[in-house]
């Protein structure tokens, strides 16, 4: 009984603690040129439309109006970044496979979503929601083959959880960890639920993960570069003094801070 009150405070004060209480809304972009510039890590939610990507976004807030939400496929269209401290950022994607999309539109956001999982530098880990009543579409399996060949980790959410009861929660998690595994060792699946909260401690602890490995990578390879470039200026300046200030070349910036993608 008292293991238990004390579980129950500790989780309390984990999720009051949670730092992505203080998630802000950044920006809104569709197409790289509007993406932060100063992102070092970056952590998106992907899935169909009506999957929950947003919801979830506000679940890990505490809010209710941060990331909108609807009723109606499609509702996010443009890329909406939230800033979860400096250089950090979730990233509420649009929904794939919402059949009242013109083809046009519906082939610039394919590509646009290929090109941001394969070549966004500061992307460290990607959310794949599902609705836990449909896992694993084509279109979701789509998504992994274009991220998973980065090697970095995805955590699958299968949302909606509260629609299920708890035996049909957990079969299909199994079912979804046994199909998924073979694809990578670094995937996660849980099961989530933005009404009932399921899954938020552990979405929570594996995101903040994510960006603060992220960061402290980043923070390092800058530090780094940033050393090499000390010593070779040094160097420079003691074969020919005043070289440096005559020449008058601007370094470029730390690799991580230039990171961007390339239009898809
Ligand atoms: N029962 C239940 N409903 C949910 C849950 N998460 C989201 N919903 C509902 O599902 C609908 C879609 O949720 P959104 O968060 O807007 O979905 P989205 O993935 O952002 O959708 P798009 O922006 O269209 O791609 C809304 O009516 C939500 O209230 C959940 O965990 N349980
Ligand atoms: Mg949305």
């Amino acid at each position: 009984m008292l293991q238990r009150r004390s579980q129950a405070l500790s989780s309390e004060a984990f999720l009051s603690l949670n730092r992505f209480q203080k998630l802000a809304f950044f920006t809104t972009a569709n197409d790289p040129q509007g993406f932060p510039q100063d992102s070092l890590a970056e952590v998106a939610f992907a899935g169909r439309s009506n999957a929950g990507k947003s919801s979830a976004i506000n679940t890990l807030a505490n809010r209710n109006r941060l990331a909108f939400t609807s009723k109606t496929p499609g509702r996010t269209q443009h890329i909406n970044f939230f800033t979860a401290g400096p250089g950090q950022y979730l990233v509420d994607l649009p929904g794939y496979g919402f059949a009242g999309v013109p083809l046009e539109i519906r082939r610039h956001w394919e590509n646009f979503l290929s090109g941001y999982l394969q070549r966004r530098g500061p992307l460290l880990g990607l959310a794949v929601l599902m609705d836990i009543r449909h896992p694993l579409t084509r279109l979701d399996q789509q998504m992994l083959d274009w991220f998973l060949p980065s090697g970095r980790p995805v955590l699958l959410l299968l949302t909606k959880s509260d629609k299920l009861s708890r035996s049909q929660r957990m079969k299909v998690v199994r079912e979804v960890r046994a199909a998924v595994a073979p694809r990578a060792a670094n995937l996660s699946v849980v099961a989530f639920s933005s009404v009932s909260r399921e899954g938020l401690e552990e979405t929570i602890a594996v995101v903040d993960g994510w960006l603060a490995a992220g960061t402290a990578l980043a923070e390092a390879e800058a530090a780094s570069a940033a050393a090499a470039e000390g010593a070779g200026s040094g160097a420079a300046a003691e074969a020919q003094p005043g070289a440096e200030h005559a020449s008058g070349i601007q370094k470029d910036p730390p690799t991580e801070l230039g990171r961007g993608m390339e239009e898809p």
